[in-house]
């Protein structure tokens, strides 16, 4: 089978056009019957197109169709490998117009056709459509269609990217798309597993960019097209969104985008750290949030519990800071991803905001905002405390007050009644004094929290000690400040009949109370202690103490401390 395509290249180069009746067309005729609306350019001398045409005869037949070869006509215009007919009338045409030309004999197979199937001095008609045009100075063309404000790192030479593209031909035709697949296609850039088209037109976007990537066949497929779909000698036109970059080289990334201004410590590996977190993939979707859950991240940092980026990215932090950690895949979930909203390989960016971290090793930390000049009396042990507080989270979430109450807050220190970091930070104060206590979970509520703490949650306290009084020892209700009276019954016995009744005991006891040589058990009802002590005289339990009855603590627990 003859290929007219091939004589449409070669017989040009006959020259007998010259001779002969010149006929009646001088030159070709060329209708644009079609021009689309945009045209980025027009053949011209030395390009190489792309063209499909119908090639008739004046009453209509036809003599050759590239269509009935199911391939364009690849070849070069206006170089005089074309007959001239050809040549001239393919000259301005853009991608996608259509032109009927009329070639007049002397410009096309001239006097002498081809044998079999073009008579000589035959006028030849042709119905043309523009595919493709290219040149081989041509270089890539890179159109950005959308580029993101925020551009911190380009693609370069093996960056690992992932993208998503729609492929066509220079006329439109599509030939791939990764949207299609419900998946990017990920890669290594300029290390030979691309196109060369590919490779540069990739290189320096941002994610988030858009651009069409337009590529002469020379970068992209060449002669030998690809498979069905990309025929030999085709541009290819890539609309491309890079969805996310990384470099195997890569560690994290961080940006402080929030440094508390003062930042007494940083966090180091093994302390435990309470954080709410945005997870992002680098097109901006929310994989995580800490916040939908209303519950901070805990964890503790490098030890392996979190992905090695994160314990990598909370490692210095601040409590209150807020930070950008920007963990590439293999420092996050790899190449398989993680549930259906990480794809593989993909760059992962938290925004991190720490709400506090402590060390289990921690102690309460004492902060002192004001002590009195005059502060000879400290709170120590067992001593009955009045004061005022203000408890909040390490991120100024106010959890309680004691101002919200109509009195102040009483305790007697180290009983058990109030957590144990409060009550170490309560020691050694002396009234007025104000201080800030800072206390780790272990000595406040621990993991579980509590009603309105969060579990492992630091807890702060702005305290006011306003009222202190001595205690006394567990399991006294009255203590002596020095030796008691030689003759303690006899003292007691006022009216010197050889018994106590509750009158004289409750006036012997106030008498020394107020005479400061001993005090009651602060903090309870006086009345009621001063009948509990009576009641524990009254061994006989007859409404009277007599001189048998009355012992001293000491003697009955045989240790130091003094009482009735
Ligand atoms: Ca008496
Ligand atoms: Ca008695």
């Amino acid at each position: 089978m003859a290929s007219l395509g091939f004589l449409l290249l070669a017989l040009s180069l006959c020259g007998v056009q010259a001779l002969g009746d010149p006929g009646p067309l001088e030159d070709v005729v060329i209708e644009r019957y079609y021009i689309p609306k945009v045209c980025l350019r027009e053949v011209q001398m030395g390009d190489f197109v792309r063209y499909h045409y119908n090639g008739t005869f004046q009453d209509g037949t036809k003599f050759d169709s590239s269509y009935d070869r199911g391939a364009t006509v690849a070849g070069v215009a206006g170089v005089g490998r074309l007959i001239t007919g050809m040549d001239r009338g393919l000259q301005g045409m853009c991608v996608n117009e259509r032109r009927h030309l009329i070639v007049p004999p002397h410009l096309g197979y001239g006097s002498i056709g081809v044998a079999g199937m073009i008579p000589p001095d035959t006028t030849l008609y042709f119905d043309v459509i523009m595919i493709d045009i290219w040149n081989k100075e041509d270089k890539l063309q890179i159109t950005t269609l959308y580029k993101p404000e925020r551009c911190n790192r380009t693609v370069e030479d093996s960056d690992f990217v992932r993208y998503h593209y729609n492929g066509t031909l220079l006329d439109g035709t599509p030939f791939d798309s990764s949207y299609g697949k419900e998946s990017t296609y990920d890669t290594y850039v300029g290390s030979g597993w691309l196109i060369k088209g590919m490779d540069q037109g990739l290189t320096g976007m941002c994610a988030g960019e858009k651009r069409r990537i337009v590529i002469p066949p020379f970068l992209a497929y060449g002669e030998k097209g690809y498979g069905t779909v990309i025929p030999p000698q085709a541009s290819l036109v890539f609309d491309v969104l890079l969805v996310d970059l990384h470099n195997p080289k890569d560690g994290i990334f961080l940006e402080h985008l929030e440094v508390p201004a003062s930042c007494k410590r940083k966090s180091v590996t093994g302390d435990f750290v309470r954080y709410h977190y945005n997870g992002t993939l680098m097109d901006g979707s929310l994989f995580d949030s800490s916040y939908s859950r209303n519950h901070t991240y805990d964890t503790y940092i490098g030890k392996g519990y979190i992905i090695p980026g994160m314990d990598q990215g909370l490692q210095g932090v601040c409590v209150g800071e807020k930070r950008r950690i920007i963990i590439p895949p293999h420092l996050g979930y790899g190449e398989s991803g993680a549930g259906t909203k990480i794809p593989g390989s993909a760059v992962l960016i938290f925004d991190v905001h720490v709400i506090d971290f402590h060390n289990p090793t921690d102690p309460v930390e004492i902060s002192t905002v004001f002590r009195p000049a005059d502060c000879n009396i400290t709170t120590q042990d067992r001593d009955f405390v009045r004061y005022h507080y203000n408890c909040s989270l390490l991120d100024g979430t106010k959890l309680f007050s004691s101002h919200d109450y109509e009195h102040p807050q009483e305790a007697t220190l180290g009983t058990n009644k109030i957590i144990e970091g409060l009550n170490n930070g309560l020691l050694n104060m002396c009234v007025g004094e104000k201080r800030v206590i800072t206390i780790p979970p272990h000595l406040g509520h621990g993991e579980g929290g509590a009603r309105g703490v969060p579990g492992s949650a630091v807890l702060q306290f702005e305290i006011e000690l306003l009222h202190l009084e001595p205690g006394v020892p567990e399991g006294y209700l009255f203590i002596w400040h020095s030796e008691p009276p030689a003759n303690l019954f006899e003292a007691m016995d006022i009216n010197k009949d050889g018994e106590v009744p509750p009158e004289e005991f409750s006036t012997f006891i106030s008498s020394q109370v107020a005479e400061g040589k001993g005090h009651m058990m602060p903090g309870s009802d006086p009345e009621k202690i001063v009948n509990d002590m009576f009641q524990n005289q009254d061994r006989n339990k007859d409404g009277k103490i007599t001189a048998d009855e009355l012992k001293l603590k000491s003697d009955e627990d045989q240790v130091k401390h003094e009482e009735l």
